[in-house]
C-alpha cells in the first residue's frame, strides 16, 4: 500500500500546496481545506514560477494579440481533441467522439463537436449550394443561401447524438468519450423548417419529407411531417460561426431529439412525399431487430441518458477526500428532470443538481458533491426525463431488446474506482 504515503508527501512536501490550503482556509473554501488541490507536478521543478516569486510570464509583455486571426486554445490544452478511434477505417464512414471528459458546461466547442460521415467531409462552395424543395407542394422552389438567410432567423441550444452512441457489440472502451462520445450540443441559428415548407405550400397527403444531403453517400432520411412542422430547423450556424464543414456546411437539417442520422447535412433536398422513402439509413442501418423477429424502425426520439464526465475512465483521483461528481444528461423527448447519481454500486441513489438552464433537448449538467472515503467504489448517473421515463440499465435493456441490438443504446454506464483511485469502465 503505497497511496497514504503518496497522499502524505503530497499534502506535505510542497510550499505550493501548503499555499492553496491556507488560502483556502482564508476564504473558507470547503474543497480546499479537504488539502489535496493543485496538480501532482513537483513544486521544486517549477519553484521559480511559484509564489511568493513572480512568474516568469509576468516579466516581459505577451504576444501582441496572439497574433492570431482564428484564436486557438492554450498549447497546454492540446491534448483535448476529437477522439478518433485507431480501430476503425477512417476513409469513407468515420467518426471522431468529442472528448466529454475534458469538458465542462453543456456547450460543446466547435472544433470538437463529433462528427459522423458515411461518404466523407465534401467542400461546398456556399454560391454554388442550392436547396431544391419539391414534391407534394404548390410551388417547386430552389433556393440560395441567400434566400435561406432572408427568412426570420431563430437560435436554439439543441443536442445532437448518433444512435451508435455506443453500439452494444463493439468493445467498450475506457473513457466517457470511448463510450458516448457522439453526442454533443451546441447553439444552432437557422431558419424554421415549417416556414420554408409554407412557403411551398403543403399539399394534401404531405406526410413526410425525404432530406437528402450534398455528400457522395447522398445521405437520405425520411422525416414524419408533424415534426417538420414543429421544431425541425434548417441550420446554417453553429455557436454563433457558420457550421464546420463537417456538420454540415453550409446547411443542415436540425431535428431535435431525433436519432443524430436524422439530422441531414450539407441538405440539398426537400421532397415533400405521401410515403417514406424507405432509405438505406432507414431500413438496413438505424434499425433494430427484435427478439420476436420483428423489426422497430423509425424509432426517432433518443431516449432519456446521462453520464459522469468527472469522474471518469482515464482519469485518477488523487486523494480521498471531496471530488464533485459532475457529468451531462439529456432526452430526445424533452428536458431533463432530475439526474440521480449513486455512488454505492447501485445500492443507493441521490438526487444531484441540475445546473441552470435545463433546457429541452439540450444537455443538462448535474453535480455532486462527494466525499471519497478512499476505498474502491462504483458510481453511476440515472437521468429522468419529463415524460418520467428513466434510464435503463444495461440489463434492463438487453432484457427487452435482445441479442440483435445495435443501436440506441441508452444504458446507465458505471464507473470503477479504485483504490489507487483509478477510474475505470465497470462494464468492461
Ligand atoms: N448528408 C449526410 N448527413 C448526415 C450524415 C452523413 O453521412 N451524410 N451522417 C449522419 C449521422 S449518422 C449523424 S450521427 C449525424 C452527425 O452529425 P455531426 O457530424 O454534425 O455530429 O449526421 C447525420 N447526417
Ligand atoms: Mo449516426
Amino acid at each position: 500500500m503505497t497511496r497514504p504515503t503518496d497522499i502524505d508527501k503530497n499534502v506535505t512536501s510542497t510550499s505550493r500546496r501548503r499555499f492553496l490550503i491556507e488560502g483556502g482556509a482564508l476564504v473558507g473554501g470547503a474543497a480546499v481545506a479537504t488539502g489535496f488541490v493543485g496538480s501532482k507536478a513537483s513544486a521544486a521543478e517549477n519553484a521559480g514560477n511559484l509564489p511568493p516569486n513572480v512568474p516568469q510570464w509576468m516579466k516581459t509583455p505577451g504576444d501582441p494579440l496572439g497574433s492570431q486571426p482564428y484564436g486557438t486554445p492554450s498549447t497546454f490544452e492540446k491534448n483535448v481533441v476529437k477522439n478518433i478511434p485507431k480501430d476503425l477505417k477512417q476513409y469513407l464512414s468515420a467518426s471522431g467522439r468529442t472528448p466529454l471528459q475534458d469538458l465542462d458546461g453543456i456547450i460543446t466547442p466547435n472544433g470538437l463537436f463529433y462528427e459522423r460521415h458515411h461518404g466523407g467531409v465534401p467542400t461546398i462552395d456556399p454560391a454554388q449550394h442550392r436547396l431544391m424543395l419539391h414534391g407534394l407542394v404548390d410551388r417547386p422552389l430552389i433556393f440560395t443561401m441567400d434566400d435561406i438567410r432572408r427568412f426570420p432567423s431563430e437560435s436554439h441550444i439543441y443536442f445532437l447524438e448518433c444512435s451508435g452512441n455506443p453500439e452494444y457489440k463493439k468493445p467498450y472502451g475506457k473513457t466517457a468519450s470511448d463510450l458516448v462520445g457522439l453526442v454533443s450540443c451546441a447553439e444552432w441559428t437557422g431558419v424554421s423548417l415549417k416556414l420554408v415548407l409554407q412557403e411551398a405550400g403543403l399539399q394534401p397527403g404531405a406526410k413526410w419529407v425525404v432530406a437528402e444531403g450534398a455528400d457522395s453517400a447522398a445521405m437520405t432520411r425520411s422525416i414524419p411531417i408533424e415534426k417538420c412542422l414543429d421544431d425541425a430547423m434548417l441550420a446554417y450556424s453553429q455557436n454563433g460561426e457558420r457550421l464546420r464543414p463537417q456538420q454540415g456546411y453550409p446547411l443542415r437539417l436540425l431535428v431535435p431529439g431525433f436519432e443524430g442520422n436524422m439530422n441531414v447535412k450539407w441538405l440539398r433536398r426537400l421532397h415533400v412525399a405521401a410515403e417514406p422513402a424507405y432509405s438505406r439509413e432507414e431500413t438496413s442501418k438505424y434499425t433494430d431487430p427484435m427478439p420476436d423477429g420483428t423489426a422497430r424502425e423509425f424509432t426517432f426520439y433518443m431516449e432519456a441518458k446521462s453520464i459522469i464526465t468527472r469522474p471518469s475512465g482515464g482519469q485518477r483521483l488523487t486523494a480521498p477526500g471531496f471530488h464533485e461528481i459532475s457529468g451531462i444528461a439529456w432526452s430526445g423527448r424533452g428536458k431533463v428532470r432530475r439526474v440521480d447519481v449513486s455512488v454505492d454500486d447501485g445500492k443507493s441513489w441521490q438526487v444531484a443538481q441540475l445546473q441552470e438552464p435545463v433546457l429541452t433537448r439540450a444537455l443538462t449538467r448535474f453535480r455532486l458533491p462527494w466525499h471519497w472515503d478512499g476505498k474502491p467504489a462504483v458510481i453511476q448517473s440515472r437521468a429522468v426525463d419529463e415524460t418520467g421515463y428513466v434510464q435503463p440499465t444495461l440489463a434492463e435493456l438487453l432484457a427487452v431488446r435482445g441479442d440483435n441490438y445495435v443501436y440506441h443504446n441508452n444504458a446507465i454506464w458505471p464507473w470503477r474506482i479504485a483504490e489507487d483511485g483509478e477510474v475505470t469502465n465497470a462494464n468492461a
